[in-house]
């Protein structure tokens, strides 16, 4: 690698108001000089668990840990106990920041966002790990993705000249600091170019609509509800992108955000294992229900049942597979996942189905697995809900698919057989239960009991046949 990751952020003469979150901000210089002063005060030892609240204080440590060439976790602050565990048990994290949870061993370190260092630390490898991201499967506890200097630095370098990103836009959004969208585009992305950040705490319509900006970030969720809210909507009329990610925006959204603002968002494709792959460009077409062409860098092919290429018809489904700089080299500890999930020929097989035209513009079109769930822009495992929920004495059977919502895209749905042995369950009690025990955002929204699941001759639940599942 040529450049450090964080270029414009180590060669910014200094800009006063670079970074703003929920409220406090830090110019270019004193944002640089408390991350290496965080950076220097980092023990010699490994991954860092970084409690990713909104605050400048994620911003500050994670900027640290990347200068430092130490690996940052970041943890979902709404994570209970048990991934909480998992995360750190996981990826050897060493070392904490911010509040301690109950029973926690490792050492902290603090975030002063006033501390300063002038010290100029080397610059990390390439393949230095930067991020360790903590993702649901289909099944098990979520995988890390460890993504190194190099592949983060090329995964934001596509969306640059895609998006025409420059040190004079202004992003705005409210995304959860624990995740690609959120992190590594919306804060390590501003932080490459030059550009300002303004980070809205939460992503509220009104917050964004009172944060003057040039470029948007959000999930469907997050554009649904700004439709829902014209005078909002209205007030990013001004901005030169609004971009849309991590799950499908539906066609309804484009239009009413194009009718409301007089602008298409711009709407562009990911995973936790590749960044970005997909866009469509600040100077190219927008089309409601598609994601574009492969960013500078990333190739993509979509072969059908018998593995040949789909025609570029538009029409005729298949299965997406990617490959480039930006894709990540394996899951974390996890040889035989990371073995299965590329082919041969070393393409990552992304378990989307798509379709693309005669142009090369792709269409998602939905997943293989109904088992995992994109709920307002989270992944979430069937498999790690049912776990979950079957360590209660009163679930004898569960079945977990997302069902089609229209605020959510899909919410997470769980179907009970109760065990008659205990107490009978409560929706809420097995709610709450999974929130405690995985994460907030994770919980089902929806309980329903039933006396049995529709399963085949080999006893194996069929999803497909419960109600609102396709
Ligand atoms: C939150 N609440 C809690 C809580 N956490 N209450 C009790 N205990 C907790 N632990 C409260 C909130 O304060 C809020 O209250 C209420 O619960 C609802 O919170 P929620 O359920 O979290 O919000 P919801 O409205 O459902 O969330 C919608 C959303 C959220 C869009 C804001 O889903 C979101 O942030 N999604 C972004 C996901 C994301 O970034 N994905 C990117 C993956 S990367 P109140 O009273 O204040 O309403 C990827 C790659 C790519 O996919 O392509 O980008
Ligand atoms: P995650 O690992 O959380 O990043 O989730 C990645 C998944 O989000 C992909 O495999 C897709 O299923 C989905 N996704 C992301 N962006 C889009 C999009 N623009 N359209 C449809 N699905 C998307």
């Amino acid at each position: 690698m040529t450049a450090p990751l964080l270029r414009a952020l180590l060669e910014d003469p200094g800009r006063p108001d670079a970074v703003e979150v929920d409220g406090t901000t830090l110019g270019s210089e004193e944002l640089r000089a408390a991350a290496t002063a965080f950076a220097a005060a980092l023990p010699d030892a490994g991954p860092v668990a970084v409690h990713a609240t909104p605050r400048m204080e994620t911003v500050v440590a994670v900027v640290g840990c990347l200068l430092a060439g130490v690996p940052a976790v970041p943890v979902p602050p709404d994570a209970g106990p048990g991934e909480v565990e998992h995360l750190l048990r996981d990826s050897g994290a060493s070392v904490w920041v911010g509040p301690r949870p109950d029973g926690l061993t490792l050492p902290d370190v603090p975030v002063d966002l006033g501390a300063r260092s002038d010290a100029t630390l080397p610059t990390p490898p390439a393949d230095a790990t930067g991020i360790i991201l903590y993702t649901s499967g289909t099944t098990g506890a979520p995988k890390g993705v460890a993504l190194d200097h190099a592949t983060l630095a090329a995964g934001l370098d596509g969306l640059v000249d895609a998006w025409d990103w420059t040190a004079d836009d202004t992003l705005v959004h409210g995304l959860p600091l624990f995740h690609t969208h959120g992190l590594v585009l919306g804060v390590l992305g501003p932080l490459r170019v030059g550009a300002r950040l303004r980070h809205t705490g939460r992503p509220g319509p009104e917050r964004y609509a009172a944060t003057p900006g040039t470029m948007y970030f959000g999930v469907p969720t997050v554009w649904s509800r700004i439709a829902a809210d014209p005078g909002s909507a209205r007030a990013l009329a001004g901005a030169r992108l609004l971009v849309s990610g991590s799950a499908p925006l539906p066609v309804p959204v484009f239009d009413a955000i194009r009718e409301l603002t007089g602008q298409a968002p711009v709407e562009r494709y990911g995973m936790t294992e590749t960044m970005i792959t997909l866009s469509t460009r600040a100077d190219g077409e927008r089309r409601p229900g598609w994601v574009g062409l492969p960013v500078a860098g990333a190739q993509t092919r979509i072969r059908g049942e018998d593995g040949t290429l789909v025609p570029h018809d538009g029409e005729t489904i298949g299965r997406l597979e990617v490959r480039g700089p930006m894709v990540f080299d394996g899951y974390l500890g996890r040889p035989e996942a990371t073995a299965a999930s590329f082919t041969q020929d070393g393409w990552f097989v992304t378990g989307d189905l798509a379709a693309w035209d005669e142009g090369g513009f792709h269409r998602i079109v939905g997943r293989e697995s109904v088992d995992l769930i994109k709920s307002g822009g989270y992944r979430i495992g069937a498999g790690e809900i049912e776990a979950s929920l079957l360590a209660r004495p009163e679930v004898a059977e569960v079945a977990v698919a997302g069902v089609a919502d229209p605020d959510l895209g899909q919410r997470v749905v769980a179907w009970v057989v109760p065990s008659g042995a205990a107490d009978e369950p409560v929706a809420e009690a097995l709610t709450a239960h999974v929130a405690r025990d995985l994460s907030w955002h994770k919980r089902p929204r929806e309980i329903r009991f039933t006396d049995s699941l529709p399963r085949n001759a080999m006893g194996k639940v069929q999803k497909k046949q419960l109600d609102g599942v396709d």
